[in-house]
C-alpha cells in the first residue's frame, strides 16, 4: 500500500515536470543583428541575437568562424532578457557567428548566423 502511494506520487511529479517543460520551451532564435546572409559596415558591429523566451547570458556562447578560424565573444551585459548582445571590431570579410544558447528551462539550442563585413 505505501509502495503503491510512491509511485502514485513519482508519477505525479513527473507529469508535472513534463508540463513545465512544454511550458517554458527552449530558446528559438527569432531573429539577429547581423541578420542572416546580410551585409554591415565595420569595423564596429553590434551583435544582437532575439529568442522567444529567456536565455542564460552566463551560460551561452558566441563565437565568429572566419576561414582563420574561431575566436569566442565576450557576451555583453543583456539588452533584454531574451536577448544575447556582443560587439566586434571586424575587417572587411565574411563571418558566421556561431550560437549557442541556454534557455530558462535548461535546454540548450544552437545556429549559425552567416553575415558579410564592408
Ligand atoms: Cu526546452
Amino acid at each position: 500500500m505505501q509502495m503503491k502511494r510512491i509511485s502514485v506520487a513519482i508519477f505525479v511529479g513527473c507529469a508535472a515536470m513534463l508540463l513545465s517543460r512544454i511550458a517554458f520551451a527552449h530558446a528559438h532564435l527569432l531573429s539577429s543583428t547581423p541578420a542572416a546572409s546580410a551585409t554591415v559596415h565595420g569595423p564596429d558591429v553590434a551583435i544582437e541575437l532575439r529568442f522567444n523566451s529567456r536565455v542564460d547570458g552566463h551560460h551561452s556562447f558566441l563565437s565568429l568562424v572566419t576561414s582563420n578560424g574561431s575566436v569566442a565573444l565576450t557576451i555583453d551585459n543583456q539588452s533584454a532578457e531574451n536577448n544575447l548582445n556582443a560587439h566586434a571590431t571586424l575587417t572587411p570579410g565574411s563571418y558566421t557567428l556561431r550560437w549557442q544558447a541556454l534557455s530558462t528551462d535548461g535546454h540548450i539550442t544552437r545556429g549559425e548566423i552567416p553575415f558579410t563585413v564592408r
